[in-house]
């Protein structure tokens, strides 16, 4: 039986396993990445595994994200990042060089090959025709020390694409319009394998737009096919010979299938503050805009900002409009500053920003209160522009240059003008020179090490016995941004588990960490999804390090429910609807005989003191999960068992 481009480049890199939807199994990882929020961590976790030198065949440690130096911070830890870069083996890519999922796909992303990244959006590289998944930055750790990445094999979806897109509809429109149809859980246990006639008209940064924002959808990775318009982007970056010719099997197999037919999609939004509240422009149109923010991992191409410079050239952005560009790479940046597009861009207005996430992550640029925000982005969670009540809407970078000029929510088809069709260069302007090769003298580099990076929390095995309040009883969909912010303020804490603590659950409740500290800890309860989004692992290490030992709610998002293994928190699963109807914030919950029932059985009880009932809750845990549950995370199963 033929094989999808997914089993194929699982079979080549299977360690344990078998390639049934739903089993374990563990792949052996070629490339890792790694951004600066995350970065610190990943890496001090690296350095206590005591490994000299990185086993991967590549790994790329960006700085992209913390980039406001507003103290000392941020810039300590860049010198960390760079020093440990030098001695252990690691390209080190410098701050302004770009956002790690831009650089990496223009220059290392290639055909056939795994990479792992302690970021969510990691999946942008599967625009190439390989495996790129996001997980948390332990996770990455032991895949930079040589060790596979463990999962469950997800089912694989065909995305048939037939036809092509029409004027002024981008491939953002196809990925919003699969968000439409899928939410923001549909994609849990899933990996999206486009196929069909239509990929064969996008271009390598538009399936990159798609496969970035299938970590909406809570997909583990979406993968494109390699094929003519993957070489010729490899040709265009001087990596020609990285190509390969790399597509499923005429007779390939798939879980499920899902059509869409490019012709019949028209320009669209996601609302306020969903990635999932799609709708198409004309349903909103004329709603005051004061913000547009052209940037991110997702539209920060060359293409998409050839494009808005070229529905902006001589003309002037609305006044009350506030427009920020923010080039994806320093490739990008320098290319329109030389061709010109860059005069185009600020003669209408706009403000130019670093090559670096920026807005999308509260890097400054936080709207006005209240007001509507369009952003060529991925995510418009509450609050995470760094604005409490902000009412951000996810669109194409055509319908964000439609609304920076009209001021209004603009459908672009009624622009006056001829939809950009921007063709894609024939060479890109390489210089790697902000890419910096790691030492050949490691034992000479020194590793800086300022007053921000403090050492890494650990907690000893898992207790026989957990008890404690409620802490908190929150909803469905909680992200990593409700469980634990980022913005300008918190950011520069990532490398201070002891100071960013004190910011949990910040927006959702403020008295969370006060309330936490006095009870030493206990439990949170939540709904569907818990934990979507980013891949941060500060939200599992600092609930660890305060105090919390279980979390029980209704299901988890992938990356998350790794992350709160790794970091020895239980993730147990209310067994019918019932059970978190029955839980009120402030309870007193006990379980007993934890050690003993994670061995031999597949569910726990636990005592609700203070109603005095008992209910059931699932762990759904394999034997490697419990294992590491039982020693007290990853590090100390990983070093008990080396
Ligand atoms: C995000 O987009 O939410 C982030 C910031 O890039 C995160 C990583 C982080 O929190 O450091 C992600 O996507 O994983
Ligand atoms: Fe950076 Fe935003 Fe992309 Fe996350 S989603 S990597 S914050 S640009």
């Amino acid at each position: 039986m033929g094989q999808n481009i997914v089993q194929k480049i699982f079979e080549s890199h299977l360690v344990s396993g078998t390639l049934e939807a739903n089993r374990d199994i563990a792949i052996a990882i070629d490339q890792t990445l790694t951004q600066d929020a995350t970065g610190t961590m990943a890496y001090l976790q690296f350095e206590a595994m005591g490994i000299p030198r990185v086993k991967t065949k590549l790994s790329v440690s960006y700085v992209d994200h913390n980039m406001l130096q507003t103290g000392f911070e941020n810039a300590d830890d860049h010198q960390f990042l760079q020093t440990f870069a030098a001695k252990y083996g690691i390209l080190f890519s410098k701050p302004g060089n770009g956002i790690c999922h831009q650089v990496h796909l223009e220059r290392f992303a290639k055909p056939g090959v795994t990479l792992l990244g302690s970021d969510s959006h990691t999946p942008n590289a599967g625009a190439m025709g390989m495996i790129a998944i996001g997980a948390g930055g332990l996770d990455v750790a032991i895949a930079m020390g040589g060790g596979a990445y463990y999962f469950k094999m997800p089912e694989v979806v065909l995305v048939k694409l037939k036809g092509r897109l029409g004027p002024w509809v981008s491939s953002k429109e196809i990925v919003l319009e699969l968000l439409r149809r899928l939410t923001v859980k549909g994609g849990v246990g899933t990996i999206f394998e486009f196929g069909g006639p239509g990929v064969k008209t996008l271009s390598i940064p538009e399936r990159a737009t798609i496969a970035n924002l299938g970590a909406e959808l809570g997909a583990t990775t979406t993968i494109f096919p390699s094929d003519e318009q993957t070489l010729e982007f490899l040709k265009a970056q001087g990596r020609k010979k990285e190509w390969l010719l790399f597509e499923a099997d005429p007779d390939a197999c798939y879980d499920e299938h899902i059509e869409i037919d490019l012709r019949t999609l028209e320009p669209m939004v996601a609302q306020p503050s969903s990635p999932d509240r799609v709708v198409p422009v004309r349903e909103v149109a004329g709603r005051e805009v004061q913000q547009v923010c052209i940037g991110s991992c997702n539209n920060s191409s060359y293409v998409d900002l050839m494009s808005v410079a070229k529905i902006l050239k001589g003309k002037k952005i609305h006044p009350k409009v506030s427009l920020t560009i923010t080039p994806g790479s320093k490739q990008v940046f320098e290319m329109i500053a030389r061709n010109g597009a860059m005069a185009d861009l600020i003669q209408s207005g706009a403000r130019i920003l670093e090559s670096a996430c920026g807005p999308c992550i509260g890097m400054g640029q936080a709207p006005p209160s209240d007001a509507i925000s369009i952003r060529t982005m991925n995510r418009n969670f509450p609050g995470r522009s760094g604005t409490p009540d902000d009412q951000v809407f996810l669109a194409s970078p055509y319908v964000a240059a439609a609304c920076a000029l009209k001021g209004v929510i603009t459908d672009p088809r009624n622009l006056r003008q001829q939809s950009p069709r921007i063709p894609m260069p024939q060479k890109f302007l390489i210089d790697d020179s902000m890419i910096l090769s790691p030492s050949r003298t490691p034992e000479k580099v020194t590793i800086d090490r300022g007053p921000n990076i403090k050492p890494l929390p650990t907690r000893g095995p898992l207790e026989d016995a957990i008890e404690g309040k409620v802490l908190l009883k929150t909803g469905d969909n909680i992200t990593t941004d409700h469980i634990l912010p980022a913005g300008a303020k918190i950011l520069p804490l990532r490398s201070n588990i002891p100071a960013i603590s004190e910011y949990l659950f910040e927006r959702v409740d403020p008295t969370f960490f006060k309330r936490a500290k006095e009870c030493g800890g206990g439990f949170v309860i939540g709904g569907e999804n818990y934990g979507q989004g980013s891949s941060r692992e500060h939200a599992a290490l600092a609930p660890m390090f305060i105090g919390i030992r279980t979390v029980i709610v209704k299901s988890y998002a992938r990356i998350h429910r790794s992350n709160l293994i790794n970091f020895g928190i239980l993730p147990l699963i209310f067994k019918d609807e019932k059970g978190l109807e029955r839980i009120d914030q402030g309870d007193q919950l006990r379980i007993e005989n934890v050690r003993d029932r994670l061995k031999v059985n597949g569910s726990l009880t636990v005592q609700n003191v203070t109603k005095g009932r008992e209910f059931e809750v699932l762990h759904g845990l394999n034997q490697r999960e419990i294992d590491i549950l039982l020693a007290g995370g990853l590090l100390n199963y990983t070093r008990s068992n080396v």
